[in-house]
């Protein structure tokens, strides 16, 4: 680096080829995020995307269509953005069951290290995932379950397309003895799309108190936002509604919270159900599988698991749902135990 005649160090000059990239991409990061502020540039966006990927847009319709032709066991209704589920009837679910349990006991009392870690990524104090991306390699039945045949084709007719398996995650929710609810234990729509899935599976017995996902389904979450808007000028502070101000335009019955023994599962549309959970009472956790699909011609993306891309290259379903628009560079979820 050269020194100015005070002796401080000057930045060495950028070439004009330099400086216009480095311009041109702060410009299009300041044109994207604009645009994901109204409805209308997000779907500005959408269309952007199917237009740069038009034929992932046909395949995955085609395919979603042949689906629909044939029986499918579970169905998510569009107007209720949700299903409940027995998770024990979904293929490989028990050996799912043992990895997971295994993994809990490995791991779950060297929680520090694991805070830490999760922390970093995610800034929750309340929650840890006990899963990482080498675990998926090591054991591929975690990618053979989240594909399983029957939730494919439910989540494939749900979006009326093949999806993108973004996430697998094992959630362990802890009380961190803070005494407010803060980010996802506060009302809020996941904002990585106009609509996505996340399968949550119960995997030890989960009550009120261990703080179970709770959520307004999405004909009554519709109706809420529109009172909300009605009423207020502008949305809360991050789009975390407190539950007084949504629940004063909705029946305590229409709240619904996915409690239940082991096996207990959900598969819920987390962008158009306003959701929280993670609300323990102290003494409690919580233990869930998560696993989070999405379109591939989604919004934006938050932290996802590494999954090959190369993986089923014989089964054109399955093979497209590995297959994301963008593939992390690098593994946000590493073994803090093995790195
Ligand atoms: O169950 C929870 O803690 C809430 C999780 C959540 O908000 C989400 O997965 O979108």
């Amino acid at each position: 680096m050269n020194v100015s005649d005070s002796g401080v160090p000057v930045p060495p000059q950028l070439s004009w080829r330099k400086r216009y990239k480095a311009w041109r991409q702060n410009a299009s990061k300041q044109c994207f995020s604009r645009l994901l502020a109204s409805p209308r540039g997000c779907q500005l966006i959408k269309s952007y995307r199917v237009l740069s990927h038009p034929v992932q847009f046909v395949r995955r319709k085609q395919l979603a269509t042949q689906i629909a032709a044939s029986a499918a066991p579970i169905r998510v209704p569009r107007e209720k953005g949700y299903t409940l589920l027995d998770a024990r009837t979904l293929p490989g679910f028990d050996r799912i069951r043992d990895l997971s349990l295994q993994l809990f006991a490995e791991r779950h009392d060297q929680l520090d290290k694991i805070q830490a870690e999760y922390q970093a990524i995610n800034q929750k104090k309340f929650m840890v995932n006990l899963l990482y991306d080498e675990d998926l390699k090591t054991h591929p039945e975690w990618i053979e379950f989240a594909l399983n045949e029957p939730l494919l084709n439910a989540v494939s007719l749900y979006f009326g397309q093949v999806p993108v398996l973004r996430r697998i995650a094992l959630i362990l929710s802890i009380n961190n003895g803070e005494e407010h609810p803060a980010s996802s234990q506060l009302f809020h729509q996941d904002g990585e799309d106009f609509q996505q899935l996340k399968l949550f599976v119960n995997l030890q017995d989960v009550q009120l108190p261990h703080g179970p996902f709770s959520f307004l389904p999405a004909d009554v979450t519709e109706r809420a936002l529109a009172r909300y808007r009605a009423d207020h000028a502008s949305p809360p502070e991050n789009f975390r509604y407190p539950d007084d101000a949504l629940m004063s335009y909705c029946q305590p019955g229409e709240l619904v919270q996915a409690t239940g023994p082991e096996g207990q599962a959900l598969l819920v549309d987390t962008s158009r159900c306003m959701h929280y959970g993670s609300r323990l009472q102290p003494g409690h956790a919580r233990f869930v599988l998560m696993i989070q699909f999405l379109c591939y011609h989604n919004l934006t993306d938050t932290k996802f698991s590494q999954i090959d891309p190369t993986l089923f290259a014989n089964d054109p379903k399955r093979h497209l749902a590995v297959t994301p628009r963008t593939f992390p560079k690098k593994s946000y979820y590493v073994n803090p135990f093995t790195a």
